[in-house]
C-alpha cells in the first residue's frame, strides 16, 4: 500500500506509515478531517469577540461588509492578528517570568540557608548543591547586571542574582511610561530612536514613546483591551500596538528567558551532538523531554544520572537511562549539554510510535494533546508537570522549583519502572540520526571569532558573505515536514548567505547535516560562504537555540548595528519562518520586522481578507520601522526574494 508522503525525513515517514498500519491516528489524518478548512477563518474575516456575533465578512466584496457592530474586514483582521501576537508574546514572556522567578527563589533560598548557618561561601556564590538551582555562569550574571546599570563591586553572586531577577520581574509589571529596563540595556541607540518615532511616522503621534514597550504584561493586556468590542478600530493603531507588544516579547520576555537561563544553566558553548529519532536506544529506558522550559528538563537530565535510579534501571533489565529532547526544551539541553534531540514539532507522535519511549515528560507549549491518545496504543506514559498545562489522561506530577530534585527523581523513577511494560516485539526505532555542532550563543560566536564580530563584518563588506539570514520557527502539517526549511536554507547558502537559526528549523537543519562543517563541501553552499566557513572552521549555518533564543539573533544583529552605527534595519539581514505554525511564531515574525529585520513567512497568515492590513504589513512598515513581511509559500521564490532584499541593503550601505 502506498502512503502519502508527509515528510522529507525518512524517520517520520517510516513512523507515519507504521502508525497507518497500526490504525493510529496522527496529525496528518486530523488535518485531512478538517478539510475543507473554513475560508473565513483562513482569511481572518471571522470575528468572535462579542456575543452579537460570530460575524463574518463577505470576502468577495458583497454583503455582509460589516459585522453587527460595524467593524469592517480590515478592523476584524487586524484585531485577530493582534490577539495572535499577544498570545504568542504571552507564552514566551510567561516562560521568561518563570525563569526570573526561579532565579529569585534560588537567591532567596541561599539567603535563608545562610541565615540558618549552612555553608556560607558556597551559598554566597550560589554554587551550593543544597540549592535546587545554582548560578552556573557568574560572568554572564555580572555582564547582565552591568548592562542594567546595577553596581557589581563588592556584591556576592547571591546579591547580584536577586537584584537582576528583581529588575527582570519589574519589567513585567511596572506602571510607568518608560521603556523596559532590559530593552534600554540591550538595544542600540539608532534602533531605539526608530521605535520612538515609529508611531509618529505612521501618523499616530499620540502613541507616547512610539512603539517602545513599557511593561511586558501591560502591552499584552492592552492588546486584549484594544480588541474588545467597541474599542480600537483603526488597523494602523491596532497593528502599531501589535509591534509594541511583540517588542515586549523580543527585548523583554524572551530576552529575559534566554539571558537568565544562561545564568542558571550555563551559556551554551560549541559542542557536538546528534539529532533525529535514531537517538532513541533499544536497550535503554528512553525519556523524551518535550516542551519549552529548561527549569524542568535540566533537572530531568540531572536526575537521570542518579546512581540509585541507574541501579534500578539495570535491575529492571535496561542498560541505562537515555534522556532525549523534543522541540524547544530539547534544544535547550542540546545547546548546553549535547543531549541528543529526537525531533521537531511533527515528530512528537512519531517518537511514541517507535514503541520505545517509557515516558514523555511535558511542560508547556507545542505539545499536542493527541500524544496521550497515541501513548495509549503503547506502554508510554505522558507525564505533565506544569501547573498551567494539564493533559487529560496523562499522569500529573506537578513541578515545584523548591523541590525540583525530589520531583525530577520521582518523574525519572516513574519512567524507569515503566521499562518492564515495554513490549519488545512492538519496538521499531528508525536508524537515521545525524551529528552536528551546536551551542552558538552570542558569547560562543564572539569567542570563536577572537572576541569581536569583525571577521564576519569584513567578509560581508568584501562580499564573500552576502548577508545573514535568521531561519526560525515550526513545522506545519500543511507543508511536507522540513521541506521548506531545507530548501530555503540551501537556496540561501548557495547564494553565499550565512545562516543562523533556532527552534524547529534548527532541529530540521541538524537532521540533514547542515550543522557539520563538511556540509560546506556540498553544492548547496556557494564559493564565498564555503571559503569563509572553512577558514574559520564552522558550519555554514549556526544553531543558536530554542525559540526564546531568537533574541540571540537580535543581540547579534544589535552588535553589528552598533559597530556600524546604523539601525538594525540598515543591515543585509533577513528572517524567515518557512513552516510557521504557532502564535509565538507570529510574535517572533512581528518583532523581527519591528526591530528592522524584513521577514519571510512560508505559511500565509490569516490576514488576506483585510487588504489595508496586507498593505501595511508588506509595504507601509518599510517606512515606519524599515522592514516588512514577505509572504511566499514557494521556497525557491522565497529564497530569491530574501536574497534580493539582502542585495538591496548592501547597495544602500554602499558595499
Ligand atoms: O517555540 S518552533 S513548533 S517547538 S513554536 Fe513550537 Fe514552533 Fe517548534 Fe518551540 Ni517555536
Amino acid at each position: 500500500k502506498k502512503y502519502k508522503e508527509v515528510s522529507i525525513d525518512p524517520t517520520t515517514q517510516k513512523m507515519y506509515e507504521r502508525a497507518q498500519e497500526m490504525g493510529i491516528e496522527t496529525v496528518w489524518e486530523r488535518l485531512e478531517k478538517q478539510q475543507p478548512q473554513c475560508g473565513y477563518g483562513l482569511l481572518g474575516v471571522c470575528c468572535r469577540n462579542c456575543m452579537m456575533g460570530p460575524c463574518r465578512i463577505n470576502p468577495f466584496g458583497g454583503e455582509p461588509r460589516r459585522g453587527v457592530c460595524g467593524a469592517d474586514a480590515d478592523t476584524i483582521v487586524a484585531r485577530n492578528l493582534l490577539r495572535m501576537i499577544a498570545a504568542g508574546a504571552a507564552a514566551h514572556s510567561d516562560h521568561g517570568r518563570h525563569v526570573a522567578l526561579t532565579l529569585l527563589i534560588a537567591a532567596e533560598m541561599a539567603e535563608k540557608f545562610k541565615k540558618e548557618g549552612k555553608p556560607v561561601l558556597e551559598l554566597d556564590n550560589m554554587a551550593s548543591s543544597t540549592l535546587p538551582y545554582q548560578v552556573r555562569d557568574v560572568e554572564k550574571l555580572k555582564a547582565i547586571a552591568e548592562r542594567l546599570g546595577i553596581e557589581t563591586e563588592g556584591k556576592t553572586v547571591r546579591e547580584l542574582a536577586k537584584e537582576v531577577a528583581e529588575v527582570a520581574l519589574n519589567d513585567f509589571g511596572k506602571q510607568d511610561e518608560e521603556a523596559l529596563a532590559f530593552l534600554k540595556a540591550y538595544l542600540n541607540p539608532k534602533t531605539y530612536e526608530m521605535f520612538e518615532k515609529a508611531a509618529e511616522k505612521a501618523g499616530m503621534p499620540w502613541f507616547e514613546n512610539g512603539i517602545l514597550p513599557r511593561s511586558i504584561d501591560r502591552e499584552i493586556v492592552e492588546s486584549l483591551h484594544r480588541t474588545h468590542i467597541g474599542t480600537d478600530h483603526d488597523p494602523v493603531s491596532i497593528l502599531l500596538h501589535g509591534l509594541k507588544t511583540s517588542l515586549g516579547d523580543a527585548w523583554g520576555g524572551s530576552l529575559i528567558a534566554t539571558e537568565l537561563q544562561d545564568v542558571l544553566f550555563g551559556t551554551p558553548q560549541v559542542i557536538k551532538a546528534e539529532a533525529n529519532l535514531g537517538v532513541l536506544k533499544e536497550d535503554y529506558v528512553n525519556i523524551v523531554v518535550h516542551g519549552h522550559e529548561p527549569v524542568l528538563s535540566e533537572k530531568i537530565v540531572e536526575a537521570a544520572q542518579d546512581p540509585e535510579l541507574l541501579e534500578l534501571a539495570e535491575k529492571l533489565g535496561a542498560k541505562g537511562i537515555n534522556v532525549v529532547g523534543m522541540c524547544c526544551t530539547g534544544l535547550e539541553v542540546l545547546m548546553r549539554h549535547g543531549i541528543p534531540i529526537a525531533g521537531n514539532f511533527l515528530q512528537q507522535e512519531m517518537a511514541i510510535v517507535t514503541g520505545a519511549v517509557e515516558a514523555m515528560v511535558v511542560d508547556v507549549q507545542c505539545i499536542m494533546p493527541a500524544t496521550v491518545d497515541v501513548a495509549r496504543c503503547f506502554h508510554t506514559k505522558i507525564i505533565d508537570t506544569s501547573p498551567l498545562a494539564t493533559f487529560p489522561g496523562a499522569i500529573h506530577i506537578k513541578f515545584d522549583e523548591r523541590r525540583a530534585d525530589e520531583i525530577a527523581k520521582e518523574i525519572v523513577k516513574t519512567a524507569v519502572e515503566n521499562f518492564p511494560n515495554r513490549s519488545k516485539v512492538r519496538v521499531e526505532i528508525p536508524k537515521e540520526k545525524m551529528a552536528g555542532y551546536v551551542g552558538f550563543s552570542v558569547e560562543a560566536i564572539l569567542k570563536h571569532f577572537g572576541g569581536s564580530l569583525k571577521p564576519i563584518e569584513e567578509a560581508i563588506v568584501e562580499g564573500k558573505i552576502k548577508g545573514v539570514a535568521g531561519l526560525v520557527g515550526c513545522n506545519n502539517p500543511k507543508i511536507k515536514q522540513d521541506h521548506n526549511h531545507i530548501k530555503i536554507a540551501n537556496e540561501l547558502m548557495k547564494r553565499d548567505v550565512l545562516l543562523v537559526g533556532t527552534g524547529c528549523w534548527a532541529t530540521a537543519a541538524m537532521k540533514y547535516g547542515i550543522f557539520l562543517p563538511e556540509y560546506a563541501d556540498t553544492e548547496n553552499v556557494g564559493p564565498g560562504l564555503r571559503e569563509f566557513v572553512k577558514e574559520w572552521g564552522i558550519p555554514p549555518a549556526l544553531n543558536m537555540g530554542s525559540c526564546v533564543d531568537c533574541t540571540r539573533i537580535l543581540v547579534l544583529a544589535d552588535l553589528v548595528a552598533r559597530d556600524l552605527n546604523v539601525p538594525i534595519s540598515a543591515l543585509p539581514v533577513v528572517g524567515s519562518a518557512p513552516e510557521a505554525m504557532t502564535e509565538k511564531a507570529v510574535s517572533i515574525g512581528t518583532y523581527f520586522v519591528a526591530s528592522g529585520i524584513t521577514t519571510h513567512l512560508g505559511i500565509v497568515p490569516p490576514v488576506l481578507g483585510g487588504p489595508k492590513v496586507v498593505k501595511i504589513l508588506t509595504q507601509d512598515l518599510y517606512d515606519i520601522v524599515g522592514a516588512a513581511f514577505i509572504v511566499e509559500p514557494d521556497p525557491y521564490k522565497a529564497a530569491k526574494l530574501m536574497y534580493d532584499h539582502i542585495m538591496k541593503k548592501r547597495k544602500e550601505l554602499g558595499i
